[in-house]
């Protein structure tokens, strides 16, 4: 169990720099909402990689701090951009219950709860990316597209900013 939650480190970790690449490049590109959202769903993945640090402590165990390989710091649009973050967030989704399944194998009843708390999360991850990419296709590829991208976008960083700051999920 210590080496899969270990590995899950790792993939949480491998998230946050992919999204800060991202939020770099949009930066970039002139896309200040993209970029101002990147920037969270980096501070987000580094939280939760952190979450399973400090359980890993708590339960006695060692949890190691992973190496992680520099990422592309280049997309051919944002919106395959985009794609490219729902793509990541069914790994990470396939990842925890791949987790949930060695939790439950090894009868290890305090993992297992644990992780309910990443098994919600994965679930609003994917759902907003969902309706970000649907967002994202209704717009087109008109020449307006991506002022408009960006303007959705940043007001899906400022719903989900509200949320926090009012106690909502992170
Ligand atoms: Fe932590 O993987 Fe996204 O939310």
């Amino acid at each position: 169990m210590t080496k899969a939650l270990n590995e899950q480190i790792k993939l949480e970790g491998t998230a946050s720099f992919i999204y800060l690449s991202m939020a770099s490049w949009c930066d970039t590109q002139g896309l200040e909402g993209c970029a101002a959202f990147m920037h969270r769903q980096s501070a987000e993945e580094r939280e939760h990689m952190l979450r399973i640090f400090h359980y890993l402590s708590e339960v006695d165990a060692h949890a190691l701090v992973p190496a992680i390989k520099q990422p592309t710091d280049k997309w051919k649009s944002v919106q395959v951009m985009l794609k490219e973050v729902y793509e990541h967030e069914k790994k990470v989704t396939a990842s925890i219950n791949n987790l949930l399944d060695i939790a439950r194998s090894e009868n290890d009843y305090n993992t297992e709860n644990f992780l309910q708390w990443y098994i919600n999360e994965q679930r609003e991850e994917e759902n907003l990316m969902r309706s970000i990419l649907d967002k994202v296709n209704l717009i087109g590829e008109g020449p307006m597209s991506l002022y408009y991208i960006d303007k959705e976008i940043s007001a899906v960083n400022k719903a989900e900013e509200k949320a926090e700051t009012a106690g909502g999920e992170e």
